[in-house]
C-alpha cells in the first residue's frame, strides 16, 4: 500500500440507513473538500481544526446532496494525516456519488484496511491493536467486543513489548557476558540470564494455553442438530432461534442444506447448525444433504442430538448415539407431548432433557444446558488472557521453540555466542508480532482481511 497520497472511501456500510459517511485521509484532504463541499463562510481548507459545519457537496456538475463536514488536522485523526468525513444521506445512491465526486476531485479510492495501515505505519497504533479494529468491527458478541477492546487499548501489546524489552535487555547482558574472559565471568550471571528466559518462556506458554478459548470467543463455538428425519430437528432449531428460520414439514427428508445461524448463549456467539435426517438416503440430493450433514456433525464441538421420544428407540440411533462424543453432547427427547416411550441404558451417559418442539416445552431447559456445555469450552464469567488471532498463535509459538532452543545451548554448553543468536531471532519473532520490520507481505495479508473505509 502506498502512502503520502490522498485516500477515501465510504466508511459507513452500504444499504439503507439515515447517514453515511465518506471519509478522506490525507495530505490533500482539506483542498479535495474545498472542491466538494461547499458551505457558508470560509472554505473546508480556511478552517479551524476539530470543528464541523454544514454545507453542499458537489461533482463537477451538479450538487449531489447537503450534510455536515467534520475537520480533523494532523496528528489529532485516526490516521494521523488530515482527515475530513462528510455526512450525507445513506442508501445506495449518495454515498457513492459523493465518493465519486471525491474521487473526481483528486483523492484515490482506498483499499482494504488502508486507513487503519496509515494509522499503523504512521505508530497510532501496533499491529496488534491495529487487527484488533477488526476484530472489534466483526464481532458477534458481546465477548468478543470485550477481548477485541482489550487488544485494542493497548493490554497485550505492552505484555508483548515487556518481551521485547526484556529480552533486549538479556541480549545486551549476554553479548556483555562475551567480554570476560571464561573464568572471570562471575559464577551468578549465566544461571540468572536462563532464570530470565525461562521465565519469559513460561510467560508464552501462559499465551498459547489460551489461545483455544480466544479461538472459540472469535470464531463462536460450533452447535450441530442431528438425528435421524423427521423427529423435529428443524423444529427445534426454530424454537431456539424464537424465529420460522427453517422449514419443517411432515416429511421425512424435508432439510437437505446444512442451515447455519448465529446464537447467543450467554454472551457468547456460538454458531448454529440444522441438518439433514440421518438416514439411507432416497435419492442423490438427500444423499449429498446426509454426506454434507455427517461433516458438520464430525466437525461440531457440541453436538445437539434429537430423537423422537414418543417412538422406542431405532437401531439406527443407537448405532450413531454410541459414537457421540457424552462430554460435548446433549440428547433431546422430543415430542414428548405425545408420550415418552424412549427408553435405554445408553440414554444415561447423556446429558438429556424432554422437549416438544411443537409446543415450546423445555425449550429453556435446552438453552441452559448448552450453557453448560459451551461453559466447558470458555470460561463464560471470566476474563481469560486471550490471543485471538492465528497470527499471533503462530509467532508466539515460533518464539517459544526459539527460546527454548536457546535456554537448551546454554544449558548444555554455555556457548553465550549461540544463545545471543537465539534471543536475538526470538526479538525478531516477537518484533515481528508488534509489526516492527515486518514485512509487506505480512502487512498486506493483515490489512487486506478489512473492509474497504476502515
Ligand atoms: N407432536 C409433535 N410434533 C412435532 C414436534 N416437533 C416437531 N414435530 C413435527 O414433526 C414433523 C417433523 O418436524 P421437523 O422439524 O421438520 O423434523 P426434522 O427432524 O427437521 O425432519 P427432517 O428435516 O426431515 O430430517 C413436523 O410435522 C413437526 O410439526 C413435537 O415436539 N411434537
Ligand atoms: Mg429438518
Amino acid at each position: 500500500m502506498m502512502t503520502g497520497d490522498t485516500i477515501a472511501a465510504i466508511a459507513t456500510a452500504l444499504g439503507e440507513g439515515g447517514i453515511a459517511t465518506i471519509r478522506i485521509s490525507g495530505p490533500q484532504a482539506l483542498l479535495v473538500a474545498d472542491r466538494v463541499f461547499y458551505c457558508l463562510g470560509p472554505p473546508p481548507s480556511q478552517r479551524p481544526a476539530q470543528t464541523f459545519a454544514w454545507g453542499h457537496m458537489h461533482d463537477l456538475e451538479r450538487q449531489i446532496d447537503d450534510g455536515i463536514m467534520l475537520i480533523m488536522h494532523a496528528p489529532h485523526s485516526y490516521t494521523r494525516e488530515d482527515v475530513v468525513e462528510l455526512q450525507c444521506h445513506g442508501g445506495l445512491i449518495i454515498p457513492r456519488q459523493v465518493l465519486r465526486a471525491v474521487l473526481q476531485a483528486g483523492a484515490r479510492m482506498a483499499e482494504p484496511g488502508e486507513f487503519t495501515y496509515r494509522a499503523f505505519i504512521n505508530g497510532r497504533l501496533d499491529l496488534v491493536q491495529a487487527e484488533s479494529v477488526n476484530d472489534l468491527i466483526r464481532a458477534r458478541s458481546d465477548r468478543a467486543v470485550r477481548v477485541a477492546k482489550e487488544y485494542k487499548n493497548g493490554r497485550f501489546s505492552k505484555q508483548f513489548r515487556e518481551f521485547y524489552d526484556h529480552l533486549l535487555s538479556i541480549a545486551s547482558d549476554l553479548e556483555a557476558s562475551l567480554a570476560f574472559h571464561e573464568d572471570e565471568l562471575p559464577q551468578t550471571v549465566l544461571p540468572d540470564i536462563l532464570n530470565q528466559l525461562e521465565l519469559i518462556e513460561l510467560k508464552i506458554f501462559d499465551f498459547l494455553k489460551n489461545w483455544q478459548n480466544g479461538h472459540y470467543v472469535r470464531e463462536g463455538i460450533s452447535l450441530v442438530i442431528a438425528g435421524r428425519p423427521n423427529v423435529g430437528k428443524s423444529s427445534l432449531m426454530n424454537a431456539l432461534l424464537g424465529k420460522d428460520r427453517v422449514i419443517v414439514s411432515h416429511q421425512p427428508g424435508t432439510t437437505r442444506d446444512v442451515i447455519e445461524e448465529f446464537f447467543i448463549v450467554d454472551g457468547m456467539y456460538t454458531r448454529l447448525f440444522d441438518t439433514a435426517g440421518l438416514r439411507n438416503a432416497e435419492c442423490a440430493a438427500e444423499e449429498d444433504g446426509i454426506r454434507r450433514a455427517y461433516d458438520v456433525l464430525r466437525k461440531a464441538d457440541i453436538v445437539i442430538y434429537v430423537v423422537d421420544a414418543s417412538n422406542v428407540i431405532q437401531n439406527e440411533d443407537i448405532i450413531i448415539i454410541k459414537s457421540l462424543p457424552t462430554k460435548r453432547c446433549l440428547l433431546v427427547l422430543n415430542k414428548v407431548d405425545l408420550g415418552c416411550l424412549v427408553s435405554n441404558p445408553l440414554l444415561n451417559d447423556f446429558r438429556t432433557i424432554e422437549t416438544s418442539a411443537l409446543l415450546s416445552v423445555g425449550i429453556k431447559e435446552v438453552v441452559r444446558e448448552i450453557s453448560i456445555l459451551v461453559s466447558n469450552f470458555v470460561q463464560l464469567n471470566s476474563f481469560p488472557e486471550t490471543i485471538i488471532t492465528d497470527r499471533h498463535w503462530i509467532i508466539l509459538s515460533e518464539t517459544r521453540k526459539i527460546l527454548n532452543d536457546g535456554i537448551s545451548v546454554l544449558r548444555s554448553s554455555g556457548d553465550q555466542v549461540i544463545a545471543a543468536n537465539f534471543v536475538r531471532l526470538a526479538i525478531n519473532s516477537i518484533g515481528n508480532l508488534l509489526g516492527r520490520d515486518t514485512t509487506d507481505d505480512v502487512l498486506s495479508s493483515v490489512f487486506s482481511k478489512f473492509c474497504i473505509g476502515k
